[in-house]
């Protein structure tokens, strides 16, 4: 059971690499594109590593040809990206901009020339500036129809030659980043208006399945969730319990609405207690029970341990390190639920996310033992720095090996029984981290720029490009013999 064994990844495993518009495409207000909520935050002082933007980005729209040719000489089976409502809709309704839908066109075409098969994420966290202006985006009602309508046009568009969709991606983050910490546009801090525009989200992602099953039959669709499986820091009781809590909250929370259209009962009941549920509305869970997926996106980085958090005792607000020093980030929690605790068996990035392939195989199986639903890791990757040595060689072996262990853990999850459709690294090439700047590299392909210098741009292949196409064409053989050296 723990033995790597027979490597042996089914033929159709989708090894692929990922992307977001905001992050690589640039081109903010050209041919069409109307602003995006995001364009707008990162414009306002302090609230991106060193004022960085995503204006020029790493230029994929402009270079997205050579993008895919370096796609191509990998291997690479899948591409994920996502599609900028704005650059469709610039207003966020109504009229539409063909420049965009042909730009995404062209992408789509171009990876299928090059035997790639697309992924669309539907939505980035990228809202439409003028739906924030109109009506507050999430927190309106209106949202779930004008998210309908826009998922309708790619339905429509590309689903004849699209088959993978991803609903939202990480609504987990964007709505607990966007509404409860402030750190993500629209910089809200208010749980109540949190648990209300999450629920919205809900809405509108079970009403996009609903139109995709009569768009795109032959399709698949899920949404991506940034997952992230609890430990108890102890096997005392107070700690499992504090694991229960946090897993329920942090996970089930989102899960549970997803495949079963249900929120979990024990948070339902603490957050009633508290005044902070939803609102809900006649109708709302027979539409939710149109959301159930085809597959859960699972984007994994990282697990959290927790303890018991007595309510006497509060720490103070959780800071996150987007510096890239280590140690800078501090605990966080919810007094009397749980507590974060730093793992003492697990070695961190400089950004201090904790590595644990392990936990990767762990949450795998959880998910799809309770939900019964196959697995699509749609994001996995290290950000870390990179240094150009001498010839343009970029030795980024911390790369390879973080990959390789959790290529390995998808390996065991399989012979555990767990459906994988296939493995997407997060990124292709490197870009822009939201709150983290450009020097968080997450890419196969460096791009020549730092955070206020686009300098030319210059796309060089990185140690590890040469290692994931190995194992891409050995199917993931290769990974056995680098084991046994
Ligand atoms: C996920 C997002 C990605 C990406 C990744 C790395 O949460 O879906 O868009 O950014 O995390 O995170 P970061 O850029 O904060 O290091």
């Amino acid at each position: 059971m723990n033995d790597i064994g027979n490597i042996c990844f089914p033929q159709s495993f989708l090894w692929g690499s990922a992307s977001a518009a905001y992050q690589v495409e640039g081109a903010w207000n050209q041919e069409g594109k109307g602003p995006s909520i995001w364009d707008t935050f990162s414009k306002i002082p302090g609230k991106t590593f060193q004022q960085t933007n995503g204006d020029i980005a790493v230029d994929h729209y402009y270079r997205y040809r050579e993008d895919v040719a370096l796609m191509a000489e990998m291997g690479l089976k899948a591409y994920r990206f996502s599609i900028a409502w704005s650059r469709i809709l610039p207003q966020g309704r109504g009229e539409v901009n063909e420049k965009g839908l042909q730009f995404y066109d062209d992408l789509i075409n171009e990876l299928l020339k090059n035997n790639i098969e697309p992924m669309i994420t539907i939505y980035h966290w990228d809202a439409p500036q003028a739906l924030m202006d109109l009506y507050g985006a999430w927190e309106s009602r209106e949202m779930i129809a004008d998210f309908d309508q826009y998922c309708t046009i790619l339905f429509k568009r590309y689903g004849d030659r699209v088959k993978y969709w991803i609903t939202l991606n990480e609504q987990n983050v964007f709505i607990q980043l966007g509404y409860g910490a402030g750190l993500h546009p629209p910089g809200v801090q208010h749980i109540k208006r949190m648990y209300e525009a999450n629920h919205i989200a809900n809405l509108a992602n079970a009403k996009a399945i609903q139109s995709f099953r009569r768009f795109v039959p032959d399709g698949k669709i899920g949404p991506s969730f940034a997952y992230g499986p609890t430990y108890p820091f102890s096997c005392n009781p107070d700690d499992i319990l504090a694991f229960e809590n946090a897993e329920e909250l942090n996970n089930h929370w989102w899960l549970d609405i997803y495949c079963w259209g249900r929120y979990p009962i024990s948070m339902w009941k603490y957050l009633e207690m508290k005044k902070l549920t939803p609102t809900i509305k006649e109708g709302d869970f027979e539409l939710l029970a149109y959301g159930r997926p085809d597959f859960i996106g699972v984007n994994y980085y990282r697990t959290a341990t927790v303890e018991k958090y007595a309510t006497d005792h509060v720490i103070n607000k959780a800071t996150m390190n987007t510096t890239g020093k280590k140690g800078t980030s501090g605990e966080h929690g919810i007094p009397g639920l749980y507590k974060s605790k730093k793992n003492p068996y697990l070695e961190s990035t400089n950004w201090d996310w904790e590595i644990d392939p392990e936990g990767l195989r762990i949450g795998l199986r959880r998910i799809a033992n309770r939900y019964q639903l196959p697995i699509l890791i749609t994001e996995n990757g290290l950000g870390e720095f990179d240094t150009i040595e001498e010839n343009d060689q970029i030795n980024d072996d911390y790369r390879i090996s973080y990959l390789r262990k959790h290529i390995e853990a998808c390996h065991k999850a399989i012979n555990d029984g767990i459906e994988i459709l296939g493995y997407c690294t997060w990124s292709f090439t490197d870009l822009l981290s939201w709150l983290n700047g450009y020097q968080k590299r997450y890419g196969f392909i460096y791009v020549d720029r730092d955070e206020h210098n686009e300098k030319d741009l210059r796309r060089i292949k990185k140690k590890s490009f040469y290692w994931y196409k190995k194992v891409i064409a050995s199917n993931g053989e290769c990974l056995k013999k680098e084991e046994n050296e």
